[in-house]
């Protein structure tokens, strides 16, 4: 990925930026993120597909190779539930210099309801043969990266695929998946950043070798410099937003509060573990209130908080949140603290400008 040392966006950045929109983060007052609010990222282009003729392959090193087709899929056991996608690439602008990718600040991020086939025992009728180590999963997107041609491909350790809440996704938010969002069929992985729930899904391949494809061994990696080898973006970080209380200057961003008490809400998650605590800060990190926890949208989905803010002095105020996972990861104060090569897992406080009039 080139590197920018400057603050402006490039033409590149300006264009993946509007191809890829962001959550508004006042969607973070509402529960479940709008099919219309929720990001996208898509790295090629969104492929036309016919779901009549759209056939999903279980093959490989398998016994049993399996083809199914939509009515196939939907016709088997159907769980629904909440899930924060987030894309990896989430807080990279904050960065200096700066990966030039996806210019996010903190705003790839949505949590929808996806319904959807659980994908362990499809692979358990398909067999999976002593030697595969991964499984490989195939979109029916196709484009050039890093120089190289490919089909949009990633993969999952064997264990992983095997989890429970690993899912074939065909609706969301009730409705049959928007072509963004992988029409007709998508890998949810609800633990990992965005990158692994593979979109227009077409293949799943039981391989007796880690894939060593463009998204999973040169993109996707935390790298500190160039020729460290790096190790695997898996599991989403703990991360807190708030939803910018007040009103917006519209060029600015800078919000406007009234004198008084403020409340302050939002939601946290982390990738596979609860959130512990969120706390926030109007003193720029010298004291933290704990904020108030909601109960979890289930174990994937976010976790609602809310935190009192008595906003008695008029003028310019920083507003910080912090969240702090079950295993006691915490988010980093600075997003340099985080720094690499990709821009992923940049998972720094997020920081509000508020004015008290
Ligand atoms: N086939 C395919 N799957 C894909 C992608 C893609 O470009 N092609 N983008 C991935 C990335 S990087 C992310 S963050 C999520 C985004 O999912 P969403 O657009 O539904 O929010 O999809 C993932 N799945
Ligand atoms: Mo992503």
């Amino acid at each position: 990925m080139p590197i920018a040392d400057h603050d402006e966006f490039t033409g590149e950045e300006v264009r993946l930026a509007l191809r890829n929109p962001g959550m508004p983060l006042e969607a973070l007052r509402r529960p479940v993120t709008p099919i219309g609010m929720h990001y996208v990222l898509v790295h090629f282009d969104v492929p036309v597909i016919d779901e009549a003729g759209h056939d999903l392959v279980i093959d490989g090193r398998v016994e049993r190779p399996l083809t199914l087709g939509m009515d196939d899929l939907r016709a088997r056991p159907a769980v629904s539930m909440p899930v924060v996608m987030e894309c990896a690439g989430s807080g990279r602008a904050h960065l200096a210099p700066r990966p030039v990718s996806a210019p996010w600040h903190e705003e790839a991020v949505g949590c929808a309801e996806w319904t959807g086939t659980p994908l362990r025992p499809l692979l358990e009728e398909a067999g999976l043969l002593d030697d595969a180590v991964e499984v490989l999963f195939t979109g029916c997107d196709r484009g050039l990266d890093q120089g190289v041609e490919q089909d949009y491909q990633r993969s999952l350790p064997v264990a992983e695929a095997l989890r429970d809440n690993v899912l074939l996704a065909y609706a969301m938010n009730g409705q049959p998946l928007p072509p963004p969002h992988g029409f007709p069929l998508r890998l949810i992985v609800p633990e990992w950043y965005g990158m692994a729930s593979v979109k227009w899904l077409r293949s799943i391949t039981a391989i007796p070798e880690p894939f060593d494809g463009v998204q999973q061994t040169v993109l996707y990696c935390y790298r500190r410099s160039e020729d460290d080898p790096g190790t695997p973006v898996t599991r989403k970080r703990p991360r807190a937003l708030m939803a910018p209380p007040g009103i917006p200057e519209f060029l600015s961003r800078i919000r406007h509060v009234p004198a008084g008490p403020c409340v302050v809400v939002g939601r946290a998650w982390s990738g596979g573990t609860a959130i512990r605590r969120v706390e926030l800060s109007a003193d720029g990190g010298r004291t933290w209130a704990a904020a108030r926890l909601d109960d979890p949208a289930g174990p994937h989905g976010w976790t609602g908080w809310s935190c009192a803010w008595n906003a008695t002095e008029p003028g310019d105020h920083e507003l910080w949140v912090c969240a702090t996972d079950a295993d006691g990861d915490t988010q980093p104060l600075a997003a340099a603290d985080v720094w690499n090569q990709g821009g992923y897992g940049v998972n720094a406080v997020q920081r509000v400008r508020v004015r008290v009039d």
